[in-house]
C-alpha cells in the first residue's frame, strides 16, 4: 500500500446505542415509564407487538457489554441516558432517583477504566410518560423547556466531571415527524383517526420541533454558563439527514433535491447554525411555522459546538407529492432507467449509496462550517433475522456498506478537506428497532434473544481492522479481538 495519510490518534471512533433500545429492566431500581413503554405495549403499534421490556438486557449485562467494547479496541462509546431513570416522573419539581444516577455513573467509570471515551446523548426519544400525560410533553413550551433543562443540569452536575462530549437531542426530525406527524413512533399522534385517537399532523410537528430546538438551546446555554468553564466539554445536537440526488436533470427535480434537504436538515440546522429558517419552509408552512422571538433567535443561533450527523442513505428526489415532512418532494430509490440506487436493506427507507455520504459531508461542511461528528451510520441486512447465527454473522451486505462508508469518510477528509472528528457506526448491538421490533437488526454484534449471548459479526471485524490500519495507534496498543483471530 502506498504511503497514505492516517486518521489522527484523537479521531473518535466507536459504536452507538440508545437507552430504550438496549436496556430492558423497565421496572427496576425506580425507573419511571417512558412514552415508548406505553406506545410499544399498545396493540398494533410495533411489529408483532414487541416492546422494550427486555431488549438486549443491557441494564443487567452492562459490564459484559463494556468488556466486549474493550475487546473491540474502540476509542469511544455513544449511549443515551434514560430521563425516567434519573427523574422517574420527569419534572423539575419531581424527585431525583439516586439509583438511576448511580447506574450511569458506574457505566461511565467502567468505560473510562477500559480506556473508552463516553459520548452521551441526553434524549434519545424516551420522554417520561408522566410529562406527556401531565401537560402534553413536547407540545407544551412553557413546561417542557424548563423540565428538559432541569434534567440536563442534573446530568451535567452528576456526570460532567467525566463526560466531555454531550448530545442534547437525537434526531429531532424523527421525534416531530414520526411521533406527531405520521404517528408511527411514540407518542403516536397524527390526524389519521384510524391510527390515532388524537393529534393534528398539520400543526403539531412544527410546534414540537420549535420546543425541541428551544429545549436544546436552553440546555446548551446552561452548560456553557454553568459547567463548561470548569468541565471543559463540548455540547451539540445530532440531526438525522440523508443526501438527496435529483431524479434527473430537469430544473424542477434539481430544485426538489434542495427543497428536500431544506426540510430534512435545514429545518433544524439552519436555525441552530445560521439563525434563520429556510425560505422553502416559510413558503410551504406560512403561519404554521412557529417563529422565534429575537431573544429566542439569539439563544438558538450558534447553540451547537459542532455538527452532529446521523445518516444512512440517499434519496432520489422528484418534484411533487404532498408530504410536507419531505418538503413536498417524492423520494424513490429507482432511477429513471429502472436500475436501483444500491443494495436494499431490511427496512424500506434504506439502500447503500456511499457516494451520497461523501456528498452530504461536503454539503454540511460548506454550509455550516463546523467540525462534523458522525454519530450514526449503519445498515440492516435483509433477511438476517431468519438465518441461523453462524450465517447471520457473515453479514456481507453490511460489510460492503461500511467498506463504502469508510472510503467516503476517508476521501471527504483527505481529498475534500472536510473536518470530521468522529465516526459511530449504528449499532454496537442488534437491538429494539422501535416500531420494527427485533426483526430488523442494525448491530455489528449479533444478539441471540433467547440466550442474550453476543456474537461479533464480520462487520465488527471489518471496522476494527479498518481503523487499526487507517488510524495512528497509541504505541503498544492492541486490539484483543483481532489478535485472537486465526
Ligand atoms: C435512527 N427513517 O432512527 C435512530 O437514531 C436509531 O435509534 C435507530 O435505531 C436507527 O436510526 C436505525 O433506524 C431512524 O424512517 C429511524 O428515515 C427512522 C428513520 C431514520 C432514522
Amino acid at each position: 500500500m502506498a504511503m497514505q495519510k492516517k486518521l489522527p490518534r484523537d479521531f473518535i471512533w466507536g459504536f452507538a446505542t440508545a437507552s430504550f433500545q438496549i436496556e430492558g429492566s423497565v421496572d427496576v431500581d425506580g425507573r419511571g415509564k417512558s412514552i415508548w413503554d406505553d406506545f410499544s405495549r399498545t396493540p398494533g403499534k410495533t411489529l408483532d407487538g414487541k416492546n422494550g421490556d427486555v431488549a438486549t438486557d443491557s441494564y443487567r449485562l452492562w459490564r459484559e457489554d463494556i468488556a466486549l467494547l474493550k475487546q473491540y479496541g474502540i476509542r469511544a462509546y455513544r449511549f443515551s441516558i434514560a430521563w425516567s431513570r434519573i427523574i422517574p416522573l420527569g419534572g423539575r419539581n419531581d424527585p431525583v432517583n439516586p439509583k438511576g444516577i448511580k447506574f450511569y455513573s458506574d457505566v461511565i467509570d467502567e468505560l473510562l477504566k477500559a480506556g473508552i471515551t463516553p459520548f452521551v446523548t441526553l434524549y434519545h426519544w424516551d420522554l417520561p410518560q408522566e410529562l406527556h400525560d401531565r401537560y402534553g410533553g413536547w407540545l407544551n413550551k412553557d413546561e417542557i423547556v424548563q423540565d428538559y433543562v432541569n434534567y440536563a443540569r442534573i446530568c451535567f452536575q452528576s456526570f460532567g466531571d467525566r463526560v466531555k462530549h454531550w448530545l442534547t437531542l437525537n434526531e429531532p426530525w424523527c421525534v416531530a415527524v414520526l411521533g406527531y406527524g405520521r404517528g408511527v413512533f411514540a407518542p403516536g399522534r397524527c390526524s389519521d383517526r384510524n391510527r390515532s385517537q388524537e393529534g393534528d399532523s398539520s400543526t403539531e410537528p412544527w410546534i414540537v420541533a420549535h420546543n425541541l430546538i428551544l429545549s436544546h438551546a436552553s440546555a446548551v446555554k446552561v452548560y456553557r454558563d454553568e459547567f463548561k468553564p470548569t468541565q471543559q466539554g463540548q455540547i451539540g445536537i445530532t440531526l438525522n439527514g440523508d443526501w438527496e440526488v435529483p431524479y434527473d436533470n430537469s430544473p424542477e427535480n434539481i430544485a426538489a433535491a434542495q427543497q428536500a434537504l431544506d426540510v430534512a436538515i435545514g429545518w433544524y440546522a439552519d436555525p441552530v447554525y445560521l439563525g434563520f429558517y429556510p425560505d422553502h419552509m416559510k413558503k410551504m408552512l406560512g403561519n404554521r411555522l412557529p417563529d422565534f422571538t429575537p431573544e429566542e433567535w439569539a439563544l438558538v443561533k450558534g447553540s451547537s459546538d459542532f455538527y452532529g450527523m446521523n445518516t444512512y442513505t440517499t434519496n432520489l428526489a422528484k418534484a411533487g407529492g404532498s408530504d410536507e415532512f419531505q418538503g413536498n418532494v417524492d423520494y424513490t430509490f429507482t432511477r429513471a432507467d429502472g436500475t436501483e440506487l444500491g443494495t436494499q436493506a431490511h427496512c424500506s427507507w434504506l439502500q447503500t449509496y456511499p457516494e451520497g455520504f461523501r456528498a452530504l459531508l461536503n454539503y454540511v461542511w460548506k454550509r455550516y462550517k463546523l467540525p462534523i461528528y458522525v454519530t450514526e451510520n449503519g445498515f440492516a441486512v435483509k433477511g438476517e433475522d431468519s438465518l441461523p447465527i453462524e450465517e447471520a454473522i457473515k453479514d456481507h451486505d453490511r460489510v460492503e456498506y461500511f467498506r463504502g462508508a469508510t472510503e467516503s469518510l476517508y476521501k471527504a477528509m483527505y481529498e475534500d478537506g472536510v473536518d470530521i472528528r468522529s465516526y459511530f457506526p449504528w449499532s454496537f448491538l442488534d437491538n429494539f428497532e422501535w416500531a420494527d421490533g427485533y426483526g430488523t437488526r442494525f448491530g455489528v454484534t449479533y444478539v441471540d434473544y433467547k440466550t442474550q449471548k453476543r456474537y461479533p459479526k464480520e462487520s465488527a471485524k471489518f471496522l476494527i481492522k479498518w481503523f487499526r490500519e487507517h488510524q495512528e495507534q497509541e504505541p503498544g496498543s492492541t486490539t484483543p479481538l483481532l489478535s485472537a483471530l486465526p
